[in-house]
């Protein structure tokens, strides 16, 4: 026994490999190997040689196993360094820019608008996508009779057959996050609600789906004049100029008495725009004081407070901002397009850091 231990001891510390350590196993262990078959021959043996030869070879075979798996896990160290050694991997190079994916001018446009109204102070609220016809018209003062409720203006949701209750729709602006904001925070109150809204329109300027950023300002005495400083701030960060001219003019919202869309001074030279300069005036957005209405839908007291809303288009933004001529192309997710127009995935925009470089 001492030979066959000092024998399989030897063979095991000197195999190079695991299929070469799992022969000697067989060859030792296996149904018809050398101890396997010694342990057979107890058989023949009277009792009390039985005995021990039985608890010697015992030992015997507990020594080999544990040799065997001693050097099983030895191995298998060694083949994982060796793997280590030629699949290493340098995480410090750089990313391979053709591979990665870009920001959409979209999500761009959005972080940049976010990044500007924190920096004054609005914190961003979110909202369902589908909504009810009360958060979405009825507490925004729009009347049954409003066009918007119309069926071909709205993309209304389907209803169980013999439900009668009024349908819900796919929110057609973002104004019911305010509505929820002020319902669950009350005032005073600052937010931004950028996101996603729905109308029935397709042509050139118009896809079923786009992005809307509204902004809504409550307190005991905000006035017409805050939200004329707020929104020149807003236009002289988000178009990088050092002076914009903003011009009211008068409008009307069912949500906002007195309303006013404002437009911005620019020229077109060379079909080139230019924010700040010239003799041309371009819409961008719509605005006014919330209604009273729609403060005491929200559950805000408007003989208490008051305050300014606004609304614009995200997508529209993008397109003057970053040149880009078509709105639908916004909607193909083709990646030459994307390539072409989309942002560095690490360049986030700050106002400290620069908005777009
Ligand atoms: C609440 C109260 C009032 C948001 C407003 C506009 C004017 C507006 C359009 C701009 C371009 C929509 O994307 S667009 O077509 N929006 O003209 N939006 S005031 O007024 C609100 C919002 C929420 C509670």
């Amino acid at each position: 026994m001492d030979d066959l231990l000092t024998k399989y001891l030897g063979a095991i510390a000197s195999v190079a490999d695991e299929s070469s350590l799992e022969d000697l196993r067989v060859a030792a262990l296996g149904k018809k190997g050398e101890i396997s078959l010694k342990m057979r021959e107890l058989g023949q043996m009277a009792p009390e040689a039985r005995q021990t030869a039985g608890a010697a070879l015992n030992r015997l075979k507990d020594e080999i196993d544990a040799a065997l798996r001693a050097r099983k896990a030895t191995l298998a160290d060694a083949a994982l360094d060796e793997r280590l050694k030629t699949e290493w991997l340098d995480v410090t190079l750089p990313g391979r820019p053709r591979r990665q994916g870009t920001i959409h001018p979209v999500s761009q446009v959005t972080e940049e608008i976010t990044a500007i109204f924190a920096d004054m102070g609005f914190a961003v609220a979110e909202g369902p996508q589908i909504e009810s016809d009360w958060f979405n018209f009825d507490a925004l003062n729009m009347a049954p009779e409003h066009p918007a409720r119309q069926e071909h203006d709205t993309f209304f949701m389907a209803r169980a057959e013999g439900d009668d209750r009024p349908p819900h729709v796919l929110r057609t602006h973002t104004s019911p996050v305010q509505i929820r904001a002020m319902q669950a925070q009350g005032a005073p109150i600052r937010v931004i609600a950028p996101g996603r809204v729905y109308r029935m329109d397709m042509d050139q300027t118009h896809t079923p789906m786009f992005h809307q950023v509204e902004g809504l300002a409550i307190d005991r005495d905000i006035s017409m004049a805050n939200l004329k400083w707020v929104l020149e701030e807003f236009c002289r960060a988000f178009f990088e100029v050092d002076r914009v001219d903003l011009r009211f003019r008068a409008s009307h919202f069912p949500f906002t008495e007195p309303s006013a869309e404002v437009d911005i001074r620019c020229s077109w030279t060379g079909g080139q725009l230019k924010i700040g300069e010239g003799d041309s005036w371009m819409e961008i957005l719509g605005s006014g004081m919330v209604h009273p209405k729609v403060l005491a839908a929200a559950g805000v007291d408007p003989a208490e407070w008051q305050g300014f809303a606004f609304g614009m288009g995200i997508d529209r933004l993008a397109m003057l901002k970053y040149g880009i001529p078509d709105l639908r192309a916004f909607f193909e997710s083709d990646l030459r397009w994307l390539r072409h127009y989309g942002f560095g995935a690490l360049d986030k925009p700050t106002l400290a850091g620069g908005l777009s470089r």
